[in-house]
């Protein structure tokens, strides 16, 4: 599929997926999010690929669905938003979650309603210090959606989420970051390299350990003590059975730096 509204390209282990539709802050559209189911499931399929990152073109990350697709003439129908939010962003967001590679948003500019909670599905949010997160649903009358009622919560507590929701202010990037938001900001002048340090690190790591992590991070909150230290337990067993798991020990007990193969 030839892509109009997303750049895509797989190197070195890191698929790199970008927003592009810079003019109008990477909105998503139909079109897009088309796009984007289809590049996921590229990832999903290439066992090359061990860590996936998600950023903006132009001075955006993406600032939520295209309003212009929602206006409606006096007597016109209005979309379904629940339609629209089970054919494209329900998908978005499982998808992202369920990929078994590490998925690192890096959020190069302003992110607001539906992109700042495609930003929070992410494993790992690093943001340009310049960058901001907007739950903009409110202003035009809406709840946070894309995981928004979700996320929020967990990640900054009740009060916080309950004021980003309902006030709808820029946070900054900084404040992401004290906050428990996001991973951590960068200079923007670093960003890019940054970002890619990451990457390339992150696709270097035993990428079926990151996975584990990513997929019993999240299981453990309906769980007990008890049934957290079972899953653990076979997560562990698992993983202990692997390649990578080999390597890391072998590669202590020798003093010399792990090569890990995602195996
Ligand atoms: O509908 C469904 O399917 C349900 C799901 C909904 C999910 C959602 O995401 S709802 C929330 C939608 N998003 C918003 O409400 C945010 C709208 N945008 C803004 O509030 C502002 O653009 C920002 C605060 C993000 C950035 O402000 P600023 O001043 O830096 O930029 P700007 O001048 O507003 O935007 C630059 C251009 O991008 C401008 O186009 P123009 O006039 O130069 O041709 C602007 O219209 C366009 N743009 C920005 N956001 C959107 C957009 N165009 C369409 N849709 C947008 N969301």
């Amino acid at each position: 599929m030839a892509y109009q509204n997303l750049l895509f390209g797989i190197d070195g282990g890191v698929a790199r997926l970008t927003l592009n539709r810079p003019d109008k802050l990477n909105s998503f559209t139909a079109a897009m999010h088309a796009e984007l189911r289809d590049a996921l499931s590229l990832v999903a399929d290439d066992e090359s690929v061990r860590v996936l990152v998600l950023t903006g073109a132009g001075r955006g990350f993406c600032a939520g669905q295209d309003l212009a697709d929602r206006a409606v003439a006096p007597g016109e129908k209005p979309v379904d938003l629940g339609e629209s939010i089970d054919k494209h962003y329900r998908p978005l967001v499982l998808g992202l979650r369920a990929l078994p590679i590490p998925v690192v948003a890096a959020v190069n500019g302003v992110a607001a309603g539906a992109g700042a909670n495609i930003a929070l599905a992410c494993d790992i949010v690093v943001a340009a210090r310049s960058a901001s997160f907007i739950q903009a649903f409110s202003r035009i009358g809406l709840v946070p959606d894309s995981g928004g009622t979700y996320f929020l919560p967990r990640l900054v507590g009740e009060a916080r989420a309950i004021g980003l929701a309902m006030l709808a202010d820029k946070l900054s990037a900084e404040d992401a970051v004290a906050w428990g938001l996001i991973w951590r900001c960068v200079d923007d002048a670093a960003f890019a390299g940054e970002v890619d340090a990451l990457a390339a690190r992150l696709a270097a790591a035993p990428t079926r350990a990151l996975a584990a992590i990513k997929q019993a991070m999240r299981a453990t909150a309906g769980m007990t003590l008890a049934q957290a230290l079972d899953h653990e337990r076979d997560l562990q067993r698992e993983l202990g059975a692997s390649a990578d798991y080999r390597e890391g020990v072998a590669a202590f007990v020798a003093k010399r730096p792990p090569v890990f193969t995602g195996r």
